[in-house]
């Protein structure tokens, strides 16, 4: 469940808390003149505090600290905030399916409820002697069905874009190494280098601990970027996930894996690997720096030369 400011839920919460507080402060001014016990005020004033604290911990959970883009943050509920188009769909697919589940889960609850109040042997002596009803069977079996078709044309959709990778504009591969990611830019003269996890003490201000890499895999924003994924042929599997991003694809020895992304905005991303690999596991993390197309030509000038030996050792080395 995403509980930020733009969400549906969020929005939805937000009605709610505020429908209730109205009818709240009508019943405050009204309840002279309507004949209401002592019990009924105190209840309804008992929910309107706890409301109030609900939503204040919601509120204050998202708000008081600063959500940092691309990174998980303390007390987070949900997904990190979406940066590239595919995460945005992910998440409305997945709050469709919330609500959805909700409803239904809530239905069952209280029709059960309801059921085992008003059918116990003690208050319904005689039980009816009914065992078919058309009409409901009919319902309950459609009624499904048509909620499966709703929840399945959304997922079938978003299966087929996140697998469309007819539009490409540059290609990059990751490597997973034990317990490292290698990187190679095939469109940009090879460029090759190590992502290396900084130790505590090497990590500079705003550097989130074991999320942040020595070198970062640098992209342009506003790119269809093509991620190549494999693993070391003499290695395990991996699997490069980064949230904001939206991918999760394993790294599998001798088989070659393929996703896009395309960032928004520029910014720091952070993911991990999301395949328990090994005792190294937890310790070989994504830091992908997203930069305008500027920059990344720029960039890509000085990596050439400062990653130049690199290709040198690649086969050798690994
Ligand atoms: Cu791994």
């Amino acid at each position: 469940m995403v509980v930020n400011n733009h969400s549906l839920v969020y929005n939805l919460y937000t009605k709610i808390i505020t429908g209730f507080k109205k009818n709240y402060n009508c019943f405050l001014i009204y309840r002279h003149y309507i004949n209401l016990s002592k019990k009924n005020i105190k209840t309804m004033t008992k929910i309107n505090t706890f409301l109030t604290f609900i939503f204040s911990l919601v509120v204050s959970s998202n708000q008081a600290f600063a959500n940092p883009k691309g990174q998980p943050y303390e007390w987070q509920i949900g997904f990190q905030e979406a940066a590239s188009p595919l995460m945005q769909e992910l998440i409305n697919l997945h709050d469709l399916v919330f609500w959805i589940i909700t409803v239904i889960t809530l239905f069952v609850f209280f029709l059960m409820a309801y059921v085992c109040f008003k059918f116990s042997a003690k208050r319904n002596k005689e039980p009816s002697q009914t065992t078919h009803h058309s009409l409901l069977e009919v319902a309950w079996t459609v009624i499904p069905c048509l909620i499966l078709i709703v929840m399945a044309i959304p997922s079938f959709k978003l299966l087929y874009k996140q697998n469309d990778l007819s539009n490409i504009d540059m290609t990059i591969k990751a490597t997973g190494y034990t317990w490292l990611w290698g990187y190679e830019y095939p469109d940009h003269d090879n460029i090759t280098f190590d992502a290396v996890m900084l130790q505590d003490d090497e990590l500079e201000e705003g550097q989130p601990r074991l999320l942040s890499t020595d070198n970062h895999l640098v992209l342009p924003v506003g790119k269809n970027i093509k991620v190549q994924i494999t693993s070391d042929p003499s290695g395990v599997i991996h699997s490069w996930a980064v949230p904001a991003l939206g991918v999760k694809t394993d790294a599998v020895p001798g088989r070659l894996n393929e996703t896009y992304i395309r960032i928004d905005e520029p910014g720091m991303y952070y993911g991990q690997c999301s395949e328990l690999c090994g005792p190294g596991h937890g310790f070989m993390p994504i830091t992908i720096k997203a930069v305008s197309a500027d920059e990344f030509a720029a960039w890509v000038e000085t990596a050439k030369e400062e990653f130049a030996s690199n290709k040198e050792d690649l086969i050798v080395q690994k």
